[in-house]
Formats: structure tokens, C-alpha cells, sequence
């Protein structure tokens, strides 16, 4: 018989990549969504796997659904994926973000724990723990510095996670994943809030791309590559944490200009701080803005993660090189603008 496994935030976009992956080597997928929440299950269809999978109701704020729920299921596998995965939210929203991210995962291992069934268990943590780093590259051993009260919720996650293993003899393990981006990328982070707006422009469109903070550094890979690695975690003899990153770093301005490349314009900074703009070398037009809004409270100014251990003991590798990414996504942001118009 085939494993089955459950995926928490099986709508987002690590779900919807893990659920192909899975499907693709006989899983049986439960996905679990809340039951207020209308399905939004855009990135599952454009996948083509939303017809494949079961959908069940949790609640990760409810002690007793989830363990009922875990108890009925009988799977082999969790992913737990779902979060307020928005660092910017996570200062407005504190106290939620906490106990979905935080305390959720308490719940998740109690709940496992208690079903006193093998169930192995993957805990979707981040570069994000390492916030202030203390040195670069980071990896396992690196000590962390959350800078967001994201940040600090995900560092929780983490360490419950380590916890059930070492005290109960747990099946689980933190993938300590650093930013993974894809065309199903939700559109309020950095990379696709800045493709849909360059496909725009390139489309005719007028409204310029509004950023916060240019100079921000980050390791960016292809989610899809990114899912493998979780699924190597729980297939693994032993249950271990695991960096999964590029090992290469790159500005927001980077990124942006390159994206820029792939809609055919050349991109020239000018100005410093709130004033820098980046404006379109063939036409003069200023298509990008410095928006002080955008600003954190605080900032992690540079990730760049070291994942020899994942590549060593796993056998994982990053596939999809930074500029084939941006490529991919600004390629797919410019056909759907077109498919609208
Ligand atoms: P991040 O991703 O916070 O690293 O977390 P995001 O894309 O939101 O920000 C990356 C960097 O870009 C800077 N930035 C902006 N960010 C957004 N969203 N919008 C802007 O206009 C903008 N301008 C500049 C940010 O300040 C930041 O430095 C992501 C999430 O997916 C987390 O859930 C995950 O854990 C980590 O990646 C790994």
C-alpha cells in the first residue's frame, strides 16, 4: 500500500508543489483547510492536482480537532506548512501569528503524541529565525536572532519540534527552508509583487512598482525544489534538521533588475533612500518608487544559508539556478497578463 500524508496549508504555495511531488510517488493527500475559509485552491488547480486531493477541516487553533482528526486519519506523514507566513503582517498581528505559528505546532505534536502512532512529522521553519545573523552563511549550528515577531514565533515551532524528538523519541523534523519562490507565490512578497508589476508595466500599465527596503539581501531558490527537500527529511533513517537554501545571496535591487531584463527594460538606480528610483534606461520612464510604507520595524539584512548538510545527507540539490527562477516567473507573470487582456 501506498503512504499517505496530511499537509497543513495545502492551498499555499509549498502545498501545492509538496501535494504534485507527493501525488506523483502514490501518496494518498489529505489537505487540510480551515472550514470558514473559502477554497482558494487556485495554485492546486493551475497544478492540476486539485481534483486529487482530500480535503479535511482543522482548525490549528482547536486541541481536540486536531488530535480527533489525526487519530481517524491514520497517516504516516504531516507537513505542517500552514502559518501566517507574512513577516510584515507578523507586527500588526502578533498574538495571532503567534499562536498559529507557535503554538499551533504544540498542538500538532501533543496531538501526534497522544494518537501514540509513528507518524513522522515535518516542521516548515525558516531562515527567518536566524533574523540579526551572527554569520554568513548560516547553517544548523548557527545561533539565531529573530528580528520579527514572525520570527520569533517560527523559533518556537522549531524548538517544540526538537523537543518531541529528544524527550519522546519523535519522528520529527525542522527544515530550516530560506526564501523559496515560484509563480505561485502569494503577491505581497518582494519577488511576485515585483513581477505582477513589471508585467504590467509592460503591458501598458502605468502604476509604478512601490518598494520598502532595496538593500535587504536574500537566498532565493525555487520552491519546487524546495518541497523535495522535505519529503528527503521523513524518508531519512533518522529524523534531523536541515538548512535548505542556495548558498548565494542576492539584493532586492538584484532581483528587480533582473526581472526588469526579462520585460525588456534596463534598469538605472539613481537617488539614495527614499529618493531612489529606478528608472528605464530606453524610455526615461521611472518605474520603480521607494515606498517608506513598505519599511519593517526591524529588518534582516542578509541570509545567505549553507545547505551541505541537506546536500551531504540527503542528497538534495538546488536545480533551479536564480536567474532560470526569475526567469520562470517573469515569463509566467507576463502570459497571465496577457491572457487578460
Ligand atoms: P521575507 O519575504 O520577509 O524574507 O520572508 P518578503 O518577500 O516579504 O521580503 C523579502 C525582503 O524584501 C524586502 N522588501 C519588501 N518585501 C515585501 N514583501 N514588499 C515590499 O514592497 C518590499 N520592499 C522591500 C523586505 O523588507 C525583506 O527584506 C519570506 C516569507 O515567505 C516567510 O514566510 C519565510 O519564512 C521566509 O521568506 C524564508
Amino acid at each position: 500500500m501506498g503512504k499517505s500524508a496530511l499537509i497543513t496549508g495545502v492551498t499555499g504555495q509549498d502545498g501545492a508543489y509538496l501535494s504534485e511531488l507527493l501525488l506523483g510517488k502514490g501518496y494518498e493527500v489529505y489537505g487540510a483547510q480551515r472550514r470558514t475559509s473559502s477554497t482558494n485552491d487556485w495554485r492546486l488547480r493551475e497544478l492540476n492536482v486539485a481534483d486529487r486531493i482530500n480535503y479535511v477541516s482543522l482548525d490549528l487553533a482547536e486541541e481536540s480537532n486536531i488530535y480527533r482528526l489525526i487519530r481517524s486519519l491514520k497517516v504516516d506523514e504531516i507537513y505542517n506548512l500552514a502559518a501566517q507566513s507574512f513577516v510584515s503582517t507578523s507586527f500588526e498581528q502578533p498574538i495571532y501569528t503567534t499562536q498559529i505559528n507557535a503554538v499551533s505546532v504544540c498542538r500538532l505534536l501533543e496531538a501526534i503524541r497522544l494518537t501514540e502512532r509513528p507518524i513522522e512529522f515535518y516542521q516548515a521553519s525558516t531562515s527567518e529565525m536566524f533574523g540579526k545573523s551572527v554569520e554568513t552563511p548560516q547553517s544548523e549550528t548557527t545561533p539565531f536572532y529573530p528580528r520579527s515577531p514572525y520570527g520569533i514565533s517560527k523559533l518556537y515551532g522549531h524548538w517544540t519540534t526538537v523537543n518531541y524528538r529528544e524527550s519522546y523519541g519523535m519522528f520529527a523534523c525542522s527544515g530550516i527552508l530560506f526564501n523559496h519562490e515560484s509563480p505561485l507565490r502569494g503577491s505581497e512578497f518582494v519577488t511576485r509583487k515585483s513581477v505582477i508589476a513589471l508585467a504590467r508595466l509592460r503591458h501598458g500599465g502605468t502604476a509604478t512598482l512601490k518598494l520598502g527596503n532595496l538593500n535587504a539581501r536574500r537566498d532565493w531558490g525555487f520552491a519546487g525544489d524546495y518541497v523535495a527537500a522535505m519529503w528527503a527529511m521523513l524518508q531519512n533513517p533518522t529524523p534531523d534538521d536541515y538548512v535548505v537554501a542556495t548558498g548565494k545571496t542576492w539584493s532586492i535591487r538584484d532581483f528587480v533588475s533582473l526581472a526588469g531584463a526579462s520585460f525588456d527594460f534596463e534598469i538605472e538606480w539613481k537617488g539614495e533612500g527614499e529618493d531612489e528610483i529606478g528608472v528605464d534606461r530606453r524610455s526615461g520612464r521611472t518605474l520603480i518608487e521607494v515606498d517608506p510604507q513598505f519599511y519593517r520595524p526591524a529588518e534582516v539584512d542578509i541570509l545567505m544559508g549553507s545547505a551541505k548538510k541537506a546536500m551531504e545527507r540527503l542528497n538534495w540539490r538546488s536545480e533551479v539556478s536564480f536567474e532560470q527562477l526569475v526567469e520562470m516567473m517573469a515569463r509566467t507573470e507576463y502570459d497571465r497578463i496577457s491572457r487578460q487582456h
